[in-house]
């Protein structure tokens, strides 16, 4: 459950959106602390469910949003006093008005007290019109003051379509060895040397030597349709060992466990770059392993396009991919914030970013046939 999304496209807000909550609202000096505080857009002003008891464990807050909305993140600004902090919550869905009949949608447990900084939760998506945020556990056992509530919907993927997701997202690998971080995978950077003519690491991982199924994967931060995965491979030396690979695109931080896309691949060892077309699989995290004892693996540059909706089913190309595309990876944050908004991270607090390499722009060829092995 990360911190922070992919695509921040959040609803607008509507106070009138509250049906019911629970609690009295505490009322003073003409103010009310009622729950559409959570929703005003104002960090200044929040939701205080009085006369519940110690412990209540069970503070609500209804939502109709008039229409069904597909949701598939929730922020919270806890007040940050730490008695009145939310420490965990659930949200639960509903098609139907009142009589309700709620679904849990995703459970929460370890939001932070003590800050009043927004927090981000994604890794669900559901829909529907009726809605219920209900903080199931405070961390003093008081009731909750909540500041402000953030319902986030879907990245919109037409306007995401040709831009590399993968892109400085928090990426992992098995082992490292020496300095070839997971994170030079997806550093923007598409040089295929391992080493620079100084002999420093400049834009490859590599796991240590022989190990078994090795495996490197990005956290893409939110679930996305996948259309291809395009990796670059070391050509300095050792270009051999990346075949055959696997990529396996799904919701696990297990690489292994989540489904492949296609079967084994093969690159050509003169070849810097492959893409392998995926079809629209959902994933947030997109790994790349290589079966079998004794492998080493190392990557230049992992990018993954997603599918834009525009895109007719999936009858789509699959080796028909068209060389000599040149993709364009926008990396400069201030156009990137400019031309494409919602590939917007937000940290929601104070996160360690120091793997996250400087951005650097890139044009490269981005599309290769690819050969699957029998
Ligand atoms: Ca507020
Ligand atoms: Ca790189």
């Amino acid at each position: 459950m990360g911190k922070f999304w992919v695509g921040g496209t959040l609803l607008s807000r509507d106070s009138l959106w509250v049906v019911d909550s629970a609690g009295t609202q505490r009322v003073n000096s003409g103010v009310t602390y009622d729950a559409a505080k959570a929703l005003d857009g104002d960090t200044g002003t929040f939701w205080n469910p009085q006369d519940t008891e110690f412990r209540h464990n069970n503070w609500y807050i209804t939502l109709d949003l008039t229409a069904p909305h597909t949701l598939t993140h929730i922020a919270v600004n806890n007040y940050g006093d730490t008695t009145h902090d939310i420490a965990a919550f659930t949200l639960q869905k509903s098609q139907v008005g009142s009589p309700y009949n709620w679904e849990d949608v995703v459970s929460v447990k370890n939001v932070q007290g003590g800050t009043d900084q927004r927090q981000v939760f994604g890794g669900f998506q559901g829909t529907a019109r009726y809605w219920k945020f209900v903080i199931t556990r405070t961390h003093s056992g008081y009731q909750p003051y909540l500041t402000e509530l953030n319902l986030g919907t879907s990245p919109d993927l037409p306007h995401l379509s040709g831009v590399n997701v993968a892109l400085t997202r928090k990426a992992y690998q098995t082992s490292t060895s020496g300095a070839a971080a997971a994170s030079y995978a997806v550093d923007g950077d598409t040089n295929t040397r391992l080493l620079d003519s100084a002999f420093r690491h400049q834009s490859c991982t590599h796991t240590h030597k022989g190990e078994a199924d090795p495996s490197w994967w990005v956290d893409l931060g939110f679930p996305f349709m996948i259309e291809r995965v395009v990796i670059f491979n070391r050509q300095d030396c050792c270009s051999e060992r990346l075949n055959p690979f696997n990529i396996h695109i799904g919701d696990s931080s297990q690489v292994s466990a989540n489904p492949k896309c296609g079967a084994n691949y093969r690159i050509n060892g003169n070849q810097p770059s492959i893409s392998v077309w995926c079809q629209g699989m959902r994933g947030r995290f997109v790994g790349v392993r290589l079966p079998g004892l004794f492998r080493t693996l190392s990557l230049c540059e992992v990018q993954v396009f997603v599918r834009s909706t525009a895109t007719p089913g999936d009858s789509a190309v699959n080796s028909t991919c068209v060389d000599n595309t040149s993709i364009t990876t926008s990396t400069d944050k201030s156009s990137n914030e400019a031309t494409t908004p919602f590939v917007k991270t937000e940290l929601a607090q104070k996160e360690s970013i120091n793997d996250v390499a400087a951005p650097k722009s890139s044009i490269q060829k981005g599309c290769r046939q690819y050969d699957a092995v029998n």
